[in-house]
């Protein structure tokens, strides 16, 4: 791509059907009514808003589960017409800043990202690695695979047929991992998929494993970067309004590092911000999540930087 985008396109997408707890959909509103709109103008970003999009309209009367997965057309239908968003904005050149709403929303996200930039790697910031198939998941919630669906692994179902297997294993990896299925780590060892865990990330510190991250997926330094952090990759007690907290996580710190090195990198096209849940906990813990979300977002666009 020739030159990075100027403008930050805020999609808030208040979407929660990937999970099952309430609130989860909540997270958009309150991450821009915390101001993050004029926080990212403050950086020098022209910031559009066109509002929370609503998926209202693309919802389904019935929707029976297809296998365990659960509400599967809905979760297909948005992420759908969200991949058309992610991927319009991208292709105008300007950087789509998506506002979660449950981790389901990478199957858009991402498969707006690498519709408009092929050779995107995707850096996935995260307690879990999201990767379960229709077969392994236990769960049923489709916020725990969206990348199996962007890799086009395990059993293909026809009603998200609409998702083309753009993603490679080598240009994906995780940081922050604690909380992975046992199927989950067949699904890594069997596809070679390069992941650092919160075990990697007390041995060699934070600055060496974003560094070893990028040798991976983006050794030259030249591929467009698509972000995606699920706010659960810090430790509850940074970031504690979340639908599956696991203790042992990123530190305040270390989540801004990814952050600020993915920025420093220039190569930054896509970002998600997810499964921030205002409605779990008490106030106190509600307004300490919105407010990390905003910060690590500001992070990545180039804050904390001289
Ligand atoms: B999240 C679990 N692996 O499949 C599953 O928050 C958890 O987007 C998924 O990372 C967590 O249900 C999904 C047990
Ligand atoms: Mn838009
Ligand atoms: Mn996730
Ligand atoms: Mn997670």
């Amino acid at each position: 791509f020739l030159k990075e985008p100027q403008t930050v396109a805020i999609i808030g997408c208040p979407f929660s059907a990937g999970q099952q707890r309430l609130g989860v959909d909540k997270g958009p509103i309150h991450l821009v009514e915390a101001g993050l709109t004029d926080q990212l103008a403050e950086l020098g970003w022209r910031v559009t808003f066109d509002g929370h999009h609503q998926f209202e309209e693309l919802s389904v009367t019935d929707d029976p589960p297809i296998g365990k997965l659960r509400n599967p057309r809905f979760v297909s239908r948005v992420n759908e017409s969200v991949a058309k968003v992610v991927g319009g904005h991208a292709a105008r050149g300007e950087l789509p800043l998506t506002l979660g709403g449950d981790h389901s929303l990478a199957m858009g996200t991402i498969s707006g990202t690498l519709g408009t930039y092929p050779n995107a790697c995707v850096i996935w910031i995260d307690a879990h690695t999201d990767i379960n198939t229709p077969e392994t998941t236990d769960s049923g919630n489709l916020h725990g695979m969206p990348v199996s669906f962007l890799l086009g692994l395990g059993a293909k179902v026809p009603e998200f047929g609409w998702i083309k297997p753009l993603l490679k294993a080598e240009r994906l990896v995780y940081i922050g991992l604690r909380d992975i299925d046992a199927g989950e780590k067949r699904i890594l060892r069997e596809n070679k998929i390069k992941a650092f865990s919160m075990h990697e990330v007390d041995k060699y510190g934070i600055g060496k494993v974003v560094e070893m991250a990028l040798d991976h997926v983006n050794p030259n330094r030249d591929l467009p970067v698509h972000l995606s952090f699920d706010i659960d990759a810090l430790d509850p007690s940074v970031a504690p309004s979340t639908g599956t907290p696991v203790r042992g996580g990123l530190t305040f710190r270390e989540g801004h590092y990814i952050c600020e090195a993915v920025y420093e990198t220039g190569l930054l096209v896509a970002l998600d911000l997810v499964e921030v849940n205002p409605h779990l906990e008490d106030e106190f813990s509600v307004n300490k999540t919105v407010t990390v979300g905003c910060s690590l977002v500001r992070a990545a666009l180039g804050e904390t930087l001289l």
